[in-house]
């Protein structure tokens, strides 16, 4: 199968010291409107933020997608079937931002399927799904336990959670339009009760590389 990017990646590439914490560089929970316009059916692959983090002997990634989700919505809300996500890694000491390891993740029938890490088929824009899945697990509905897969010593996770990210979007206008010269402490959360479809995929270092790494995700489209 043959998938081709059409949204975007993550605006930068992210530097992720494998001992270190948590690293955010940027947030985008709207995309352009042909991406994510009135009826469109592509809203399942308008990212907003990407996370890595360390935990123990693993590294942790986290995808997030449709932001904005009330909770009304978030019962209803679904993975899109023709959207794969992919992770991309960049390590060795080369660091030229090709992708050397991949994840991927699909969804389908109420499961996600995660492929990877492993060497890509395709670099750049358009991607190739891998051959074989390392773990799967039934998709989490709104409001339920987390269903967590493991094999292979990779856990996924996908499913409605509340969206972690922290932007005080009325502070900000007002110091855009000189009426407030800095943020309160504490700010307001702006995306304060609304969710985001989540994908964490839990993954042993040994697996990636030595050293640091790059990642940035993209969203694929099946053509
Ligand atoms: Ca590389
Ligand atoms: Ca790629």
């Amino acid at each position: 199968m043959k998938l081709t990017r059409k949204t975007k990646t993550l605006g930068a590439a992210l530097l992720v010291l494998l001992a270190s914490g948590m690293y955010l560089i940027a947030a985008d929970h709207i995309d352009a409107p042909g991406v994510t316009g009135a009826g469109s059916a592509s809203l399942g692959s308008d990212i907003t933020d990407v996370y890595a983090f360390a935990n123990g002997n693993n590294m942790v990634f986290v995808v997030n997608t449709q932001g904005l989700l009330s909770p009304a919505a978030s019962g209803s809300a679904a993975f899109d079937e023709e959207v794969m996500l992919e992770i991309n890694i960049d390590n060795g000491s080369t660091k030229d931002n090709i992708e050397d390891l991949v994840i991927q993740a699909t969804f389908e029938n109420g499961k996600v399927r995660v492929y990877g890490p492993a060497a890509p088929v395709t670099t750049g824009l358009n991607s190739t799904l891998l051959n074989s899945v390392t773990v799967e697990a039934n998709i989490t509905p709104y409001g339920q336990s987390p269903v967590i897969g493991e094999q292979n010593g990779i856990k996924v996770f996908a499913g409605p959670r509340d969206d972690p990210f922290f932007f005080d979007l009325g502070a900000y206008k007002a110091v855009l339009g000189g009426t407030a010269s800095s943020f309160n402490n504490p700010g307001t959360d702006t995306f304060a009760g609304t969710n985001v479809m989540a994908l964490v995929i839990e993954v042993p270092k040994s697996q990636l590389g030595s050293g640091t790494i790059n990642i940035w995700a993209t969203s694929n489209r099946k053509m």
